[in-house]
């Protein structure tokens, strides 16, 4: 059965003017479109083409000859995900539950913002942004991945939330300005309910 491209959570229209409604016409239309088409068109006639997209990602990653279908499975997963973890009126301290487990981990809202933040702003090249939590530690972590790269090959950590930081999701509204954009992603879009539904699953 092959993958499909979900539909956004909202409208191209509703994040703007934070992500414009072009950024998303390319980067759900164009780019995760491709990943989806691309990882269908690596899988069809295999063994890979009755599993899920999490078994796909754990089971190419670190496979060298299998890379392909790797890179484009943790895509299509990973940008999924990046969609939900935004809305319209989102951002700004976190709420819930996840509020104080960011207060009792890290120890505050702004150390976990000021880390966070770092995080994006350091993935040298490509690559996402993380938080994530360590079922050995119970403790929530902040990480960064490489290109398509994904926490989901740890089976101990459970992504929380993430911000993608490749250039083709900020660069038609912030050009290379990308601590720009990871601010105001924190301040403006992220959907805390859905890292509390996150969290309550882990
Ligand atoms: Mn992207």
């Amino acid at each position: 059965m092959a993958f499909t491209l979900p539909e956004l959570p909202y409208a191209k229209t509703a994040l703007a003017p934070h992500i414009s409604e072009e950024t998303l016409n390319y980067h759900h239309g164009k780019h995760h479109a491709a990943y989806v088409n691309n990882l269908n068109g690596m899988i069809e006639g295999t063994d890979m083409s009755s599993q899920s997209l999490v078994e796909i990602i754990r089971a190419t990653y670190g496979n060298a000859n299998l890379a392909g279908i790797f890179n484009n499975a943790a895509q299509v997963w990973n940008h999924t995900f990046y969609w939900h973890c935004m809305g319209p009126n989102g951002g700004g301290e976190a709420t819930g539950a996840i509020a104080d487990k960011i207060d009792a981990d890290f120890g505050s809202y702004e150390a976990f913002l000021d880390a966070f933040k770092k995080a994006g702003a350091t993935q040298f090249g490509s690559g996402w942004a993380w938080l994530v939590l360590n079922k050995t530690s119970g403790k929530l972590e902040i990480t960064k991945t490489p290109n398509a790269e994904t926490p989901l090959t740890d089976t101990n950590l459970v992504p929380l939330l993430t911000c993608d930081v490749w250039e083709h999701a900020y660069y038609l509204d912030y050009q290379n300005k990308r601590p720009d954009y990871i601010s105001i992603f924190m301040d403006h879009l992220v959907n805390w309910e859905y890292v509390n539904e996150n969290l309550a699953q882990a």
